[in-house]
Formats: structure tokens, sequence, C-alpha cells
């Protein structure tokens, strides 16, 4: 209860910031970043998400938290012409019949390029609601957003599902990144999933990625993005910029 009414005032107090962690290629250049809400609590301080996305979830709060986040994604993508954002969408903001247009309002509004909006969503999320999920999927990719499944793997669908779902990414769940370079069947593991991935037509992230010899293994594996700790954690908006600016 108390989290539930501190959190509706955060939302209106603009307690709520977003960090963002850049995603990179092979070759280290920056393409992305994932957006990655925070609490920053005037007595508490920085409060992670995974203590109120639950408790947002459970109420229609989800619904104002996730157009905050996206809004204010899309007003800082304008800054990074270059860069593509993902922005996560928990189960039951995806499950809300406006979810679409609210997507289509804001990107109206902030006069952001569709295209360079990535939609995280989980495997399992995805997989766990049919009909709906799909035709949603369908809709928001028709306006020309991309959509990446996050965690992929961990629930594993099986292989034949990424043939037929609409989807244009899958991150490798960072328990698979973890085991690179314990054992060979991870790298082998790592390869099939990539390997069947391009064949659907389907691009790979490894997110999670800790130690170099991980990297070296991702990249070794054919993913085509790399996300994780070793490469950038996830930075103030300001950090951000001089981050992509120590680039150029
Ligand atoms: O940043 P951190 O590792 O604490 O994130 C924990 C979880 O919170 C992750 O699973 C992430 O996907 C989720 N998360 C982070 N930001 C958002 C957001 O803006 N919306 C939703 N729905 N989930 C988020
Ligand atoms: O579930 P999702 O992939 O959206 O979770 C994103 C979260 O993962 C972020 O909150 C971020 O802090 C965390 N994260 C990013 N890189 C790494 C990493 O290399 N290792 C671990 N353990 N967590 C990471
Ligand atoms: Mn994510
Ligand atoms: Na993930």
């Amino acid at each position: 209860r108390m989290v539930e009414r501190d959190l509706r005032a955060a939302i209106l107090l603009g307690e709520l910031e977003l960090a963002y962690q850049p995603l990179s290629s092979a070759d280290g250049g920056i393409v992305a970043c994932e957006a990655l809400v925070r609490w920053r609590h005037s007595l508490r301080g920085v409060i992670p998400p995974s203590e109120f996305i639950p408790v947002a979830e459970r109420t229609t709060l989800i619904d104002q938290l996730g157009e905050f986040v996206l809004r204010r994604a899309c007003c800082d993508m304008k800054e990074f012409p270059g860069l593509s954002f993902g922005v996560n969408f928990s189960a039951n903001q995806f499950k809300r019949d406006g979810v679409v247009s609210m997507v289509e309002a804001i990107l109206a509004e902030t006069g952001t390029d569709p295209r360079r909006l990535a939609i995280e969503i989980t495997e399992s999320m995805a997989m766990s609601d049919g009909e709906d999920v799909r035709k949603r999927l369908e809709a928001l990719r028709s306006l020309g957003v991309k959509i990446s499944l996050d965690d992929f793997g961990a629930g594993f669908s099986g292989f034949a599902y990424l043939q037929s779902f609409p989807v244009d990414s899958i991150k490798i769940d960072r328990s698979f990144v973890a085991k690179l370079g314990t054992s060979s069947v991870s790298s082998v593991l790592v390869s099939a999933l990539v390997n069947v991935a391009h064949a659907v037509g389907v691009n790979v992230v490894a997110e999670g990625v800790e130690t170099e010899e991980q990297h070296r293994l991702a990249v070794a594996a054919g993913a085509d993005l790399f996300q994780g700790f070793h490469l950038a954690r996830p930075m103030s908006l300001a950090a951000l910029r001089d981050h992509v600016a120590r680039q150029e």
C-alpha cells in the first residue's frame, strides 16, 4: 500500500528517471541503448525497478509508468540521431488494449522515427498469451517499431517459434552468456541460437557480457550486438552524452 502511494507520488513529482546502457557491435561502436527506469527516492536513495515494477504491475500505475518511460526515452533519443533505443514493456502493460495506440501517440507527439525504437518484452511473456500478443506485436511492427525478445532461452520456447513470431531481435539470456568459457557446450549452444535466429532473419544480442572472454566468445559465436558490464554499465543521460562523445 505504502509503496503504491509513494510510487504514485513519485511519478507526479518526477522522481523517476532513466538510466541508459549502451549496446555495441563487434568492433566496439555503440549502436543502441537500453532504457532502464530508476526511482530516486528523496529519503531512500535510488530504488531499483525490481522493487517497484511488480507493485506497479499489480495496479494501473504500470500504465503511467510505461508512458513516462517511453516519452522520456523518445525525448532523449533526439540527442543521439544514430542510435536505436530499447524500452522494456512488462506483461500487464502489454496486455492492455490501449498499448498500441499509446505507443503510436507518443511517437507522434515526440516526432520519433519508429524504426529507432525497439520494444523489449520477455520471451516468456510473448509466448504466454497467444493471439492477443501476436496481434499487438504485428500492429507495433506495422508502425515500424522493432520488437526484441528479452531473456531469450530462459523460458525455452523452441526454435520453431522464432520463424513464425513477429520479432526483429532476440536478447540471449545472460545465464547463457555467463557460461561462455566454462564449457565448450555453452559456445555450441550460443552458436546454435545465433545460427537459427540468423536463418530466419532475426538479429541477436548477447546480454550480460561481464568479461573480456565472454565478449570474445560471443563475438566468435556470431552475435550481432553486445551488452553488459564489461562494455558499459547503465548510466545517466549526462554520462551517456560523454560516453558517446568520447567514441566519436
Ligand atoms: O536495471 P535493473 O537490472 O535493476 O532492471 C531489473 C528489471 O527491471 C529488468 O528485468 C528490466 O527489464 C526491468 N525494467 C527496467 N526498466 C524498466 C521499465 O522501464 N519498464 C519495465 N516494465 N521494466 C523495466
Ligand atoms: O531483464 P533485462 O535484460 O531488461 O534486465 C536489464 C538489467 O540487466 C539492467 O537492470 C542491467 O542493470 C542489468 N545488466 C546489464 N548488464 C549486466 C551484466 O553484465 N551483468 C548483470 N548481472 N546484469 C546486467
Ligand atoms: Mn531488457
Ligand atoms: Na534480459
